[in-house]
């Protein structure tokens, strides 16, 4: 019999990486997409099979983590062995502008799905993965942050995900359920959403040396992230819930980078030397040299031109737009416990999920504008 996996967020960056790996290991994979005026299936688009076929190991079915009776009705309908809780409105800055709804889709909706699962008792056969987040360590309390290290959320957000992860210890602690979060460390890929600060950089890098955007605005450049990538994260999910007992577990890479030297080192990639001069607001980063070799290898030579013609130039300013009412300013995991009870390890450095990132952003980029010179109308 295969096992029948449920998953919120299917339609995001990790959900299409677990869907993948879960139907790779012989799920059934049944996925909650909300409601959009356009489909929206981008990331998952090469594992969905037509609905009229009888052999399908990917279905999806409308919902929304703000309506009970309809997650209620598809749990009940699917009686799933483990359901993966990805569905959140998942961006910090966004959650200044939207508090209540970001609470009601991420804390509430997190209780909904726990409540549904004992009101149909399913609470001995349905396992559940919460996605809890370094976020809730904020203004960290002790650095590396482990599991043991106390929560200060600094934003709606990581106040709404506080919620979901103690309600998720609750009804474990309460009705026995087999609920176990993953505090999961920041984790890019390139299906990562294109405002978050990683695929913000790699795409604009793309369009400035493919010659259709001249400049990246950037928010708070002395910030640092622990990255990894998302491929290696969903792994560690997957794990979280084949363990013995439910439990909670720091997912990370044990590396911290700022922001400023991501971008330093992804323009690097492509032979592309940046300067960085100024302060707070009147930062910028100038291109002072060009490796035009590498440039060749990675870009062509057929833009070569176009980024010439950059040298000396700032492409890097500061937009106070992007400055957050709170930052959290240092997130350093340490995912000994993980490594040492899940055997969990990452496979990917920072820079192969740069290559990666910047790999595709100029594929897609160069098609764009493909497509854009020859699309009619
Ligand atoms: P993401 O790309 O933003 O995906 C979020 C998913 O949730 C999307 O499928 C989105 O649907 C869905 N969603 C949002 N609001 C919903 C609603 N009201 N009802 C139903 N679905 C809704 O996020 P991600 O990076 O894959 O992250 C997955 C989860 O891990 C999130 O809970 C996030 O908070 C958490 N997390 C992420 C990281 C990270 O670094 N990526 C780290 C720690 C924790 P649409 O496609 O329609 O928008
Ligand atoms: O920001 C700074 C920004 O939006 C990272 C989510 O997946 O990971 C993510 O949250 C840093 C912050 O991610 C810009 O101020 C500077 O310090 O990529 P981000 P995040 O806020 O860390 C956690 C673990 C989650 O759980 C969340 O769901 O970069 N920054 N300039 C900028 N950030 C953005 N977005 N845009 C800028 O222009």
């Amino acid at each position: 019999m295969n096992k029948i996996a449920l998953i919120t967020g299917i339609t995001g960056q990790d959900g299409a990486y677990l869907s993948e790996l879960l139907i790779k290991k012989g799920y059934i994979v049944h996925g909650i997409k909300r409601r959009s005026s356009l489909l929206n299936t981008n990331r998952i688009d090469h594992l969905y099979k037509d609905p009229n076929q009888f052999d399908r190991n990917l279905v999806l079915h409308y919902g929304d983590m703000t309506d009970s009776i309809n997650l209620t009705r598809i749990i009940s309908k699917i009686q799933p062995d483990e359901i993966y809780n990805l569905a959140a409105q998942s961006h910090v800055k966004v959650s200044f502008d939207t508090p209540e709804y970001t609470a009601n889709v991420n804390g509430l909706g997190t209780l909904r799905i726990l409540e549904s699962i004992r009101l149909l008792k399913l609470t001995n056969k349905t396992r559940i993965y919460q996605a809890s987040t370094s976020e809730l360590y904020g203004l960290a309390q002790e650095t590396p942050q482990k599991e043991t290290t106390p929560f200060y959320p600094r934003s709606p957000y990581a106040a709404s995900k506080l919620y979901a992860y103690w309600i998720t210890i609750n009804y474990r602690e309460a009705y026995n359920m087999f609920a176990c979060n993953g505090i999961l460390f920041n984790h890019e890929s390139p299906f990562r959403g294109e405002t978050f600060v990683t695929r913000k950089i790699t795409q604009a890098l793309s369009r400035i040396v493919l010659g259709i955007q001249n400049e990246l605005y950037m928010g708070n450049l002395s910030s640092k992230r622990d990255w990894g990538h998302a491929k290696d994260y969903v792994q560690a999910m997957y794990l979280i819930l084949q363990q013995d007992k439910p439990d909670d577990y720091v997912i990370a890479t044990g590396i911290a980078t700022t922001i400023r030297d991501f971008i330093l080192k992804t323009f690097k990639k492509i032979g592309i030397n940046l300067l960085f001069k100024g302060k707070g607001i009147n930062e910028t980063g100038m291109i002072i040299d060009l490796d035009e070799d590498i440039f060749i290898t990675k870009v062509g030579e057929l833009y070569l031109d176009i980024i010439r013609k950059k040298i000396g130039l700032d492409v890097i300013k500061i937009n106070s737009t992007y400055f957050r009412p709170t930052e959290v300013e240092l997130l350093l995991g340490d995912a000994t416990k993980a490594y040492n009870k899940l055997l969990w390890k990452p496979h990917y450095t920072l820079d192969m999920l740069i290559d990666d990132m910047i790999t595709k952003d100029l594929e897609e980029t160069k098609r764009y504008i493909k497509t854009r010179h020859t699309k009619q109308y």
